[in-house]
Parts: C-alpha cells; sequence; structure tokens
C-alpha cells in the first residue's frame, strides 16, 4: 500500500527517535478491548424484573432518545459501534442482559442457555465475551449489602449468583474457545457511619471463599475472576466494604485478579502509579476505563492524560499481558453509539500513544542523570505527528478516519434510532 505523504512523513520523524511507527500501530491494533455492554441502554438491562430495586450506587443521567431496549436493539448498536472503531474488541456482558425470551428467571438460577444468543452473536461477529455477575438492581439487593450481607438468606443468594454466573463464564470460555474474564463488583456499604465495619468484611471474605476460591466446580483456567475496588458510591459515600486495601488483599491470598475503576479513587487521585506497584506482586489486573468528573461520575472517555498515562505506564513496564482492558462508562445525554465510539477510540488511541512511546531512551536519559533531557523528551512526544500514525491506523483496520466516523453516526440516528 502507498503511504500516504503524512504517514510517511509521521514514519521518518518516528524514526529518528528510534521508533518503528509500523511496528506500533500494529501492535496497538492487537490489543484486546472488552466493550461494556451497558452503555447502550443505560445499565437498565434485559431481565423481566422481580420486583421495584434500587440503583446499587451507580446511575446514569441524561434522557437521550434511541435507548436499546430489546438484545437485538442492542446487538445492531454494538455492530455499528464495532465498525467505528479500529482493533481488537471483546464485548462485556453483565448478568442482567439475559436473553430468556420473555421468562422471569431469577438471578441465582441463570445459566448457560440463558446467553445462548449472546456467545451465537459473539460467535457469528469474532467477538469474544467477557461477563459480570449483577450484585445490584434487585430486590435482594435492597438492604444495600449483597455478598457481605448479614442476613445468610440474602448472602447466600448471592453467593449462588456468583457461582452461576462464573459458570455462564466458563460457557463462554469455551463458546470462544478462549478464555472469559469476569468482574466481580458490588455495591455494598453504607452511607453513614457503620457501627461494625469488620463484620461486613468477614462475610463478604467467606462469600467470595464459597463462591470462588473454595468453589471447584468452575474450572479456573476458563473463568479469570477479577474483584473491583471502590471508594464510595451514591448511598455509600462512608463505607464500602470493598475497599482498595480489602480487594487488594483478597485477590492477592486468593491467586484472583483485582480490577481497578479509574472512577473508584479520591477525586484527584489517578491509578497509573498503581499499576507498578500492584504488579510486583499480583499476577493480573484489570483496568476499568472511566472518566470520573468530580465523583465516580463514569463520564464518556476521552483522550486526555489519566488515560495517556495508564497505557504508558503499561507500555513502560512491558505488562500488556498482564492486564486486561475493559471500558465502563455511562452518559445517557448523548448519542449513545457516538459515546461509545469516542471512548474506544480514544482508548485505542492511548494504546498507540503508549505503543510509539521511547520508553528505552527515556530510561537511558534518566538513569544516566538527564532529567531534564528525559522530561524534555517525554514532553516532546506530545506534538509529534501522532494523529497521521492513527489515521493510518484506522486505514488499516478499515475504519472511519476522525471527522468521517460521527456522520455514520448521524446517519444510523435518523435511520435507526429515531425510530425506538
Ligand atoms: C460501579 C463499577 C462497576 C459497574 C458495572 C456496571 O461503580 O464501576 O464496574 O460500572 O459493573
Ligand atoms: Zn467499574
Amino acid at each position: 500500500m502507498k503511504k500516504t505523504n503524512e504517514y510517511g512523513l509521521a514514519v521518518e520523524r518516528y524514526k529518528k527517535i528510534g521508533i518503528d511507527a509500523s511496528k506500533a500501530l500494529n501492535a496497538a491494533l492487537a490489543v484486546p478491548v472488552s466493550l461494556h455492554c451497558w452503555q447502550v441502554d443505560d445499565v437498565v438491562g434485559f431481565e423481566v424484573k422481580a420486583g421495584s430495586t434500587s440503583g446499587g450506587g451507580i446511575m446514569a443521567t441524561g434522557n437521550y432518545p434511541g435507548r436499546a431496549r430489546t438484545p437485538a436493539e442492542a446487538r445492531a448498536d454494538y455492530e455499528k459501534v464495532l465498525s467505528l472503531v479500529p482493533g481488537k474488541h471483546r464485548l462485556n456482558v453483565h448478568a442482567l442482559y439475559a436473553d430468556t425470551n420473555g421468562k422471569q428467571v431469577d438471578r441465582a438460577e441463570l445459566k448457560p442457555e440463558h446467553f445462548e444468543s449472546w456467545m451465537k452473536w459473539s460467535r457469528s461477529n469474532a467477538v469474544p465475551l467477557d461477563f459480570n455477575p449483577s450484585y445490584f438492581a434487585h430486590p435482594m439487593a435492597d438492604s444495600g449489602f449483597t455478598l457481605s450481607s448479614g442476613d445468610e438468606r440474602v448472602r447466600k443468594y448471592w453467593v449462588k449468583h456468583a457461582v452461576a454466573s462464573r459458570k455462564i463464564a466458563v460457557a463462554m470460555a469455551k463458546s470462544n474457545k478462549g478464555v472469559c474474564h469476569v468482574n466481580h463488583w458490588i455495591p455494598d456499604g453504607a452511607k453513614d457511619l457503620p457501627a461494625d465495619r469488620w463484620g461486613y468484611r468477614a462475610n463478604l471474605t467467606k462469600s467470595l471463599d464459597e463462591a470462588i476460591a473454595n468453589e471447584r466446580s468452575v474450572d479456573k483456567k476458563l473463568c479469570i475472576d477479577y474483584v473491583e475496588s471502590k471508594l464510595f458510591g451514591i448511598g455509600s459515600e462512608e463505607y464500602v466494604v470493598g475497599s482498595t486495601e480489602y480487594y487488594s488483599s483478597y485477590a492477592l491470598s486468593r491467586k484472583i485478579g483485582l480490577c481497578m475503576d479509574m472512577g473508584h479513587y479520591h477525586p484527584t487521585e489517578t491509578i497509573h502509579d498503581k499499576v507498578s506497584s500492584f504488579l510486583q506482586f499480583h499476577q493480573r489486573l484489570l483496568l476499568h476505563v472511566s472518566r470520573p468528573m468530580r465523583w465516580d461520575s463514569d463520564h464518556v472517555v476521552i483522550f486526555n492524560d489519566d488515560l495517556k498515562n495508564l497505557f504508558l505506564e503499561i507500555a513502560r513496564g512491558n505488562a500488556w499481558k498482564k492486564v486486561a482492558i475493559a471500558t465502563d462508562y455511562f452518559d445517557a445525554s448523548i448519542n449513545r453509539i457516538a459515546a461509545y465510539a469516542i471512548g474506544l477510540r480514544a482508548t485505542r488511541k492511548a494504546i498507540l500513544f503508549a505503543m510509539l512511546d521511547p520508553s528505552a531512551e527515556l530510561k537511558r536519559l534518566y538513569s544516566s542523570g538527564d532529567k531534564a533531557g528525559c522530561l524534555a523528551m517525554m514532553d516532546e512526544m506530545k506534538t509529534m505527528p501522532f494523529g497521521a500514525v492513527w489515521s493510518e491506523l484506522c486505514k488499516k483496520a478499515g475504519i472511519p478516519d476522525d471527522g468521517e466516523w460521527m456522520d455514520e453516526v448521524r446517519k444510523y440516528e435518523k435511520k435507526v434510532l429515531a425510530g425506538r
């Protein structure tokens, strides 16, 4: 293929600093990003509900028209999204997106058959599935506690859901001839000072051990479990049972994965510095790529410093094999297909940006004492002809370039979304 002039010049510029842009571009395309199923419908899901429920501490705000109301509508939307985002993708399905043909199926009773249509879609689109038990938006979660509940009936119920979910994950892994990443996030926590911080955490340990660590019926080579920590939620401002300290320790002691969500820390705290700490000891990390705005607001991900710094850290530690990347945000106030495309394109851009990092040279400069030279180079990387490499990446993937894809969204909005 003939190189465009702009790309050819960019290749030369990167070559001058020892970077092979075409190699970086190919490497960036190969990193799997798991697309969250829940931006399509504002985390509502397709369950036939058992009763009124509380939200579980998360909330999508806005009422932009065009929300997907059925699995078929959602899948049509994912297909549109996938035509607008370059690179390798997976689809991250939540248990509350079960496709049960109008039948009410209790979460503790969910089986692989209730996700058969997802697995079929996954195979025919060559998009492997990941999975999440849904421990929220359910009458059994109304007390604010699930796996950590002091009510044995409630606790046992969610343990059952966890095991059922992990079996579904194994079926998904087999269907995709690979593995399935399973993320456990629970909303458990207290709005105000709990009298007993200890009991809930002890209960959670007991539940996780029953559902994961000591559960022998699930193949751990196929079902890769992660636990997601959090600092606060709506209605759990004072105390969250599954804190970072708690889950980091749990994951480490039970040899399972740890999930870091970019919105789950103090408002000015970022996660890039944590990667090299956790990966000294942990086996693997799952990253929930999100954008907090003053709180865990789950804004659409953009190509900002937080995102760049996160992937730069993975590149500088060559840790791509130890991290799984998944998007997690939901904005109901703008076109949802565009929300997906913006966030997934930004994620892939940040991966490419990291692949183009002159890590070896930066390390050499720094360790030789030339800290100013290192800082200068880091800053100058931001104004390299990155856009030309990104355009080439889009072209190679057969995906519309910046400035082109939004028209596709507008057409889809007129043709499909407007009719909902
Ligand atoms: C909530 C967590 C969790 C959810 C999804 C829907 O704060 O980030 O990952 O967003 O499971
Ligand atoms: Zn998350």
